[in-house]
């Protein structure tokens, strides 16, 4: 049986100001095309459909579209809630969908009770585990120290139980969100640590032929048989140098596994550059970042006036900046408390300045600050006139 596993669409999630939807609209029909074009048996999907727990109304209506569309293709497809989904939220309608070959799996309870597809060598019993919070659902899988390990091991306790009761040979699919000991992280999964220890050892899903894992965001091996799909696009500068993918598994007839990885369309590259501005304007080997959405970071002792501004002639799609300026070895660290010792207000707020600029107000950047205090002074005099 060909499986094709993805997950971590984030519907609807933002690229800083910038919107993913026509991006991860794209993704959809990548995804459509992809399942034709290998003669895919099964889907899965394996948690964070959406960013949020109430989507905006277009991502609502895109995954509406996903699902006419994957329906129509007649393969079957497997989907779990993630830590951004609200399980009660998306399962709506989940029986409905059901019927057309869509089978979202956003209940604890149903951990046990697997998804029967067959193809000509038996059955492939497909568990979808949805996330599970550990404090929510201690009681539904009896545990005591509600933490990671212990509700996702009990969950893998009642696929292992459900297997057993199987004929020989049936071959089995857990999908599963969560973080997994080994697995790399970046900045856009959201931390799912709640007073404990997040990530869970491989060997919890031990008994079962394929693992298609959900939360991590770069396409990652755990073992053969234990994989991130990773996120279809990038949702942060962390994964700058990500390859964004799916995997296309091939489960034979002795439930042995061969993973292809295929990658996803990349709607811009993207790139960090670092260094003062004069020179990120002139580089030339930064040519090749002029089209892509940049994060830079300038060095500048003195911050540049307008910097974003003149970054964007050269790189228009710049969508963060920030500041690291180089220290020389004779700047002293003393204490913020310190430091503000026997100076005035004004004076504070024009060190502030040189603080975060590198140098202090001009003449007229310091008439403006003292037109500012006096301001806020006269404003006082009112309020305690009032009084
Ligand atoms: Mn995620």
């Amino acid at each position: 049986m060909r499986v094709l596993h993805t997950s971590d669409w984030h519907l609807g999630r933002a690229f800083h100001r910038v919107s993913m939807l026509g991006a991860q609209a794209d993704f959809i029909g990548h995804l459509v095309t992809t399942v034709r074009r290998h003669a895919v048996d099964a889907v899965v999907v394996s948690g964070d459909v959406y960013d949020r727990a109430v989507p905006p109304l277009a991502a609502v209506e895109l995954f509406d579209d996903a699902l006419h569309r994957l329906a129509a293709l007649g393969v079957p497809t497997v989907m779990i809630s993630g830590n951004h989904d609200s399980a009660r939220r998306l399962g709506v309608g989940a029986g409905l969908i059901d019927r057309a070959g869509i089978h979202l799996r956003t209940e604890p309870s149903a951990a046990g009770t697997p998804v029967l597809l067959a193809d000509a060598h038996g059955d492939v019993a497909f568990y979808g585990l949805p996330y599970l919070e550990p404090a929510l659902v201690k009681d539904e899988f009896a545990v005591d120290r509600a933490g990671h390990e212990a509700v996702l091991g009990a969950a893998m306790d009642r696929v292992r139980a459900d297997l057993a009761g199987r004929p020989p040979g049936t071959r089995s699919v857990v999908l599963a969100h969560a973080f997994v000991t080994g697995g790399q992280a970046s900045d856009s999964e959201r931390d799912i640590t709640v007073g404990g220890v997040a990530a869970v050892p491989a060997g919890v899903f031990d008994g079962v032929d394929y693992v298609a894992l959900g939360h991590l965001h770069g396409c990652q091996t755990i073992t053969e048989r234990v994989r991130y799909s990773g996120s279809p696009l990038a949702y942060s500068f962390s994964e700058a140098g990500h390859r964004k993918s799916m995997w296309l598994v091939d489960l034979d007839a002795d439930g042995s596994v061969t993973a292809e990885r295929l990658d996803c369309p990349v709607p811009r590259p993207l790139a960090r550059i670092r260094g003062a501005l004069d020179d990120l304007l002139a580089d030339p080997a930064l040519a090749r970042h002029e089209d892509a959405w940049v994060e830079a970071t300038l060095t500048d002792a003195v911050r540049p006036a307008d910097p974003m501004a003149r970054l964007a002639e050269r790189f228009p799609h710049t969508l963060s900046l920030a500041f690291d300026p180089e220290r020389g070895p004779g700047d002293p660290d003393v204490s913020y408390a310190r430091r503000l010792v026997g100076r005035s207000d004004r004076q504070i707020a024009q060190d502030f300045v040189a603080h975060v600029r590198g140098a202090g107000p001009d003449e007229q950047e310091a008439a403006v600050l003292g037109e500012a205090f006096d301001a806020v002074r006269a404003d006082d005099t009112v309020r305690e006139a009032a009084r």
